[in-house]
């Protein structure tokens, strides 16, 4: 397979992690699986496509990430040095993501195709509190007295984390936190370990992205305990990548208006922090990149794990249609083969007594002889037809097959109405027989199968009958030798017995017994033989069965969940691509 593009390949493990996380979604408990997803997916075409596409490191993305009004605004105003985000004492003011980028700097960065998934970029400006999947960039001017941040970053001010939910605005975040070079946490003194955003930190961690804590809100006094009691309360259960604690104590609303000139002793500390990544772009870049790419690679495993369920539920409806499949194959055997005589190999023994009769003028001696054990022959065939069962035991095979079929679509009828509930899999098998075009596609494709094996089947049984004596009558000498020692067996039997008895009327007895004696034993080495094929044959005819049969349809029933476009078939792709597309991506990542 030719290997895709960087951005073929970006586009559709971005596509594809997308459809898993919609699948999640469908699914009431699997919330956190969906928001792993949705930033591994944000990951790939924010951080790891743009890069790989050669685009430049230069702006960095700094986001500004948090609680309910923990102060992201206030502290996004703290970064570019003026009060371009709306505070708010509102929760859940901000409801989509904001770029504060310099008048001066380029726009580029938010060209690239797929930047921020189906966020759309606002053309004109708007309040925050617009609750839309769209995104919005301000352009600000900056005081060239103070320090400026934009030049080298542009600063996301994001939605609350409120809820672990994925659904809302929280997939707007996850874009944008994806895209961040560095992560500004900001925790209010209120509520500084509330447990979502705290979920939400870990996340970002283990997405290998740089964070610096800011604390806010908090007394000018209580800063240093509370940087304390933070660090040891929740940082100490965080992946590495902490790389400053910082508290911005309770500011007056003259700070507030002008950040830049009143609250520098705040401002400064955190500008060193961020500023500090500035200093080398490419290689803070590159961090973003490399973490991104462990995060997919590490995670790989739980980031699939989501379709644990699916696979659960594929599996076993795998399991019933190979439980159904067996009971068809033992039913046939029961029902058909165990008492199938295969007549053509009655015939076949017939042909092959008939051979090892003397030709020619052999023939005399040989019709002399068949005299001889008329009374045998007329006994003998009294008492076979005495002693044989009733014919009519053994069913014809093709309604054998059939009935043993309608019991295996049955047996999957009704596990699957059982379990519709269970999972949507078997609730789809299910409909597949309520609509009714499973069963009818199986048997049609049951009486294709059928065919294809009778005519093999039919084939095969006449061949290895044939075969019994035509393996010998392309072989004179042991033919020959054969016939030669049943006749001189039979001569020497009969000659022997009259010798030993001398000539009288007993011999009228004792030949044509003799003569039987001999030639049943003949007979039963030649049944021995072609018992033995009619053996080979049954087992012969399971294999064809499997071959031809009872293979193909299982093959066929279990694929059908995931078949005609379902659900279940988009999933078995995207399982199927997702490691192979992360693999291929850490490749590329790794030479970057
Ligand atoms: N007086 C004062 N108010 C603050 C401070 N930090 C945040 N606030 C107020 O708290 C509210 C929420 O802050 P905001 O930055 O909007 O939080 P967000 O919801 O996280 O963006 C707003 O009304 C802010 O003005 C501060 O240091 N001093
Ligand atoms: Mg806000």
């Amino acid at each position: 397979m030719e290997p895709l593009s960087a951005r073929a390949l970006t586009g559709q493990l971005a596509d594809d992690l997308g459809w898993l996380e919609e699948h999640c979604r469908r699914q009431s408990d699997q919330a956190t699986a969906a928001v792993r997803l949705r930033l591994a997916a944000a990951l790939v075409r924010n951080c790891i496509g743009p890069a790989l596409d050669d685009q430049p490191a230069t702006p960095l993305h700094v986001a500004v990430l948090g609680g309910a009004g923990a102060g992201k605004s206030t502290v996004a105003n703290m970064l570019s040095g003026v009060p371009a985000a709306e505070a708010n004492p509102q929760a859940g003011f901000t409801r989509h993501p904001i770029a504060y980028a310099s008048v001066n700097g380029p726009l580029s960065w938010a060209g690239h195709l797929g930047f921020l998934g189906p966020l759309q970029r606002l053309a004109q400006p708007a309040p925050s509190s617009l609750d839309e999947d769209v995104y919005q960039v301000r352009r600000v001017p900056v005081d060239p007295t103070s320090y400026d941040l934009l030049k080298d970053f542009v600063v996301w001010d994001c939605p609350d984390m409120t809820t672990w939910a994925s659904a809302g605005y929280v997939p707007r975040l996850l874009e944008v936190a994806a895209l961040a070079d560095v992560i500004v946490f900001v925790a209010s003194d209120e509520r500084y370990n509330d447990e979502v955003p705290t979920q939400f930190l870990n996340l970002f961690l283990q997405a290998g992205k740089p964070v610096v804590v800011c604390l806010t809100k908090m007394g000018d006094g209580d800063a240093a305990p509370l940087i304390a009691h933070f660090q040891q309360e929740v940082l100490s259960r965080m992946p590495p990548g902490v790389v400053g604690c910082l508290a911005i104590p309770f500011l007056t609303p003259a700070q507030l208006a002008d950040p830049a000139r009143l609250a520098g002793r705040y401002r400064i500390p955190l500008l060193n922090q961020v500023a500090v990544l500035g200093g080398s772009p490419a290689a803070t870049r590159r961090r973003s990149v490399l973490g991104a790419d462990r995060f997919l690679v590490r995670g790989i495993g739980a980031l699939l794990s989501v379709a644990r369920k699916d696979l659960d539920a594929l599996e076993s409806w795998q399991m019933f249609v190979q439980t159904g499949r067996n009971e068809f194959v033992d039913r046939y055997h029961r029902e058909y083969l165990n008492s199938e005589k295969f007549r053509g190999f009655d015939e076949a023994l017939v042909r092959l007594m008939e051979l090892l009769e003397l030709p020619g003028v052999g023939r005399i001696l040989s019709g002399a002889l068949w005299v001889l054990r008329t009374p045998y022959r007329l006994l003998r065939g009294l008492a076979l037809k005495l002693l044989s069962r009733p014919e009519g035991l053994s069913r014809p095979e093709q309604p054998v097959l059939e009935d043993a079929f309608n019991g295996w679509i049955d047996l999957l009828r009704k596990e699957a109405a059982r379990r519709a509930d269970s999972h949507p899999l078997w609730a789809h098998v299910s409909q597949g027989f309520h609509s009714g075009n499973l069963a009818e596609q199986a048997r049609e494709r049951f009486q294709q199968s059928m065919r294809a094996f009778q005519s093999t089947e039919a084939e095969e049984i006449e061949r290895t009958a044939r075969d019994i004596y035509e393996q010998l009558e392309k072989n004179p000498v042991v033919l020959y030798s054969l016939r030669g020692g049943k006749f001189a067996l039979d001569i020497a039997a009969v000659a022997g017995s009259i010798a030993a008895g001398g000539i009288g009327y007993q011999d009228f007895i004792i030949a044509p017994l003799v003569a039987s004696l001999t030639h049943q034993l003949v007979e039963l080495l030649g049944w021995q033989v072609v018992d033995a094929q009619r053996e080979q044959t049954r087992h012969r005819q399971q294999e064809l069965l499997k071959q031809h049969l009872s293979g193909p349809m299982a093959d066929w029933l279990t694929k059908w969940p995931a078949t005609g476009g379902s659900s279940f078939e988009r999933l078995q792709l995207a399982l199927g691509r997702i490691p192979s597309a992360v693999q291929q991506l850490d490749a590329r990542v790794q030479s970057f």
